[in-house]
């Protein structure tokens, strides 16, 4: 009697539980075409600070970051349509951007609008940190941090793709940070791949994989039973 009655319950419970919460959607992103080689950063090298922290290593730019398989690097898939009028809180995260021997790690990252992140400096010297988003609501900041393991916390309102920060001590030092307006989005990995995950009803939307140098394209996908797979592919852009 009293199983006939909490199993059908605890059955439902799951199914609702599965719908809700575990949409997944993945692939990889390509790059088409022979990048320009990346460029050694020669005047990292050449200041005192940031030459002795990279002693054993060429440190080069990363313009194009190509895995295996020409699977594209620091690319950002996002769902660009589909979502209207839904609002989703950001995230509790808060993903890091460090600066690490006179380099931004990751150089590539992304955020939702609200969601607060950190800024770090791991080195034993003076960065500063000076984020110049465009657009409207979004304030920028511009920062010392002077001793490792200072960190300071910050986040963005609006929208907007590759808000660029740079390090005016040391001018190859650039990262770019992403502002999303919903929380479904993932950086790639090395070899191109992304997943991302979360509260994403089924249904139809638009993704877009954008990457600072080879552009953006954009694929219709269908999200059913919480799972969707899109494969990008995007082309070296002339210099
Ligand atoms: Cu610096």
């Amino acid at each position: 009697m009293l199983m006939k009655h909490v199993l059908p319950y605890a059955a439902a419970m799951a199914a609702v539980a599965v719908s809700a919460s575990a949409a997944e959607v993945s692939g990889k992103v390509s790059l088409k075409g022979t990048p320009p080689p990346e460029k050694a950063i020669a005047a990292l090298k050449a200041d005192p600070n940031c030459g002795k922290a990279n002693a054993a290593a060429e440190v080069k730019t990363r313009l194009y970051v190509v895995g295996a398989d020409s699977g594209l690097a620091n690319t950002l898939v996002y769902v660009k349509k589909g979502l209207e009028g839904k609002t989703f809180a950001p995230s509790a995260d808060k993903p890091l951007i460090d600066q690490k021997g006179c380099m931004y790690e990751p150089y590539i990252s992304a955020v939702q609008a609200g969601q607060q992140f950190d800024v770090k400096n791991s080195d034993a010297f003076m960065h500063n940190v000076n984020a110049t988003p465009k657009a409207a609501g979004n304030k920028g900041f511009n920062f010392a941090q002077a001793n490792a393991g200072q960190v300071n916390t910050k986040a963005f309102d609006k929208a907007e793709l590759g808000v660029r920060f740079a390090c005016n001590v040391h001018p190859w030092m650039i990262a770019y940070v992403h502002v999303l307006e919903n929380p479904f989005f993932a950086v790639t990995d090395k070899d191109g791949n992304y997943t991302f995950k979360g509260d994403l009803p089924d249904g139809k939307y638009t993704v877009e994989a954008f990457h600072m140098k080879a552009g953006a394209v954009t694929q219709e996908i269908e999200v059913k039973g919480g799972k969707a797979t899109a494969a990008f592919t995007l082309e070296v852009k002339a210099q």
